[in-house]
């Protein structure tokens, strides 16, 4: 497969972007080579500058659950720039679409708009040590929250797939806030409440881990989270910029039957646009700003164009059945992978939840970061290239989940499997 305008395109981008890249994790560091650059996309496809098209299981990292360039969002995005593209006023619109995402996810009384996940968890993070009027904060170890100060510590995602453990130009003073604790372990969990008693303002997980590559949580663990968290009066934050309106229409919580006190929202909500949110408990909302202490603010948050896009996007995922063929279709293709990489002999460890999942290289279950950084990541490299020169776009990094979304029929499944068939044999 010929990719020169993209290797031309990356070497000119190098020049005025660092690394050739707006976010460390598409500069294919993790896989090697060169990223490719997109032209545009199309359902479940994507097409890049040299004509190539390539099957989508990025999804722009989550947001795309309707796949690319849906007629009725598009249309919903042009008839909103129409009037205007940004007012930093308020708009009917914004008020319908808070009520919209209290309904879907009951457990938010109110709702905050930005314009980024990362915002909506740095907002929330403040909010929290507002309302406790405590400093400390639990992560989770290879959980990603965006890429805030305090939240880069042991990070998931690009830093993981570049192995920085923090980053520079955090301080000290930030950085000795943060706790990190392992996914899935509620004995570490409660043992780090033991020894901070009353300071710990909030604990902040993504519901099913998504940024150490796809790691749902076992069996009774979140359920300890909410009952610890409540007993220590620590706000539990649910970061659900990737499961949300993904694992079910209300999230992970919804999935899991757990209540958080305050929701971390991005990616689908934005139709593709840029968008955050975070809402919660009414008790700890009415500490923002202009209601409360808390200060927090945007000028282009609840831009109008982002939210007629979510709008629209929550208007078609609300139809009955969507989210019941999606498991079926995730679940034919994740099967069907882990029975060829069996075929072919590859050791492949492989975590579903929903439509998003990851193929970890590992013969060994992956239960948590450390579970996951055992896996063959330079053979995963291997598979990544083999399936991208098949037609096949998988995220470039072992540690990231793929998205599968309502246009991935069964042709784009099939050339996927077809694909993978030989991507596997080839190793
Ligand atoms: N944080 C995203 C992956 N979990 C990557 C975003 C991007 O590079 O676009």
């Amino acid at each position: 497969m010929k990719r020169d305008k993209s290797h031309a395109l990356f070497e000119a981008a190098k020049t005025h972007i660092p690394g050739g890249v707006n976010s460390p994790v598409r500069a294919f560091r993790g896989v090697g080579g060169d990223p490719v650059f997109i032209a545009r996309g199309k359902g479940a496809y994507l097409y890049d500058v040299d004509g190539n098209e390539y099957v989508d299981y990025v999804g722009s990292w989550g947001p795309l659950l309707l796949g690319h360039a849906h007629p009725e969002v598009l249309a919903a995005i042009a008839e909103a720039a129409a009037l205007g593209t940004s007012f930093g006023a308020p708009t009917e619109r914004e008020v319908r679409f808070a009520a919209t995402l209290c309904r879907a996810v009951p457990s938010m009384q109110m709702v905050r708009l930005v314009s980024s996940g990362t915002e909506a968890t740095m907002a929330a993070l403040r909010v929290a040590r507002g309302f406790t009027k405590r400093d400390k904060i639990v992560k989770i170890d290879g959980g990603y929250h965006g890429a805030s100060d305090g939240l880069l510590a042991a990070a998931g995602s690009g830093a993981a797939t570049l192995g920085i453990p923090g980053s520079a130009g955090v301080t000290a003073g930030t950085a000795q806030d943060t706790l990190t604790v392992a996914w899935n372990d509620a004995a570490e969990m409660r043992a780090v409440f033991a020894a901070n008693p009353s300071q710990i303002a909030a604990v902040i997980v993504e519901p099913v881990c998504g940024n150490m590559g796809c790691v749902p949580p076992q069996p009774g663990y979140l359920e300890a989270l909410r009952e610890l968290t409540r007993a220590a009066g620590t706000v539990l934050i649910f970061d659900e910029v990737m499961t949300g309106f993904r694992v079910a229409f209300g999230g992970a919580q919804a999935r899991y039957g757990i209540e958080p006190d305050l929701t971390c929202l991005g990616k689908i909500v934005g139709g593709g646009l840029p968008v955050g949110a975070y809402g919660g408990k009414r008790e700890i909302m009415s500490c923002i700003a202009p209601l409360g202490p808390v200060y927090q603010a945007g000028t282009l948050s609840g831009n109008p164009l982002a939210v007629a896009a979510g709008e629209k996007t929550l208007e078609l995922l609300s139809k009955p059945g969507l989210y019941e063929s999606l498991e079926a279709a995730s679940a034919r293709l994740v099967d069907g992978l882990g029975a060829l990489a069996r075929e072919a002999g590859v050791a492949v460890s492989a975590n579903r939840v929903g439509s998003m999942f990851t193929g970890f290289f590992s013969s060994s279950p992956v239960t948590d970061y450390a579970s996951a950084k055992k896996s063959d990541t330079a053979r995963f490299g291997k598979f990544f290239h083999a399936m991208l020169d098949r037609g096949v776009y998988l995220a470039p990094s072992q540690f990231e989940a793929a998205f599968v979304s309502l246009a991935h029929d069964a042709r784009a499944i099939d050339r996927t499997l077809d694909a993978a068939r030989q991507s596997f044999k080839s190793l």
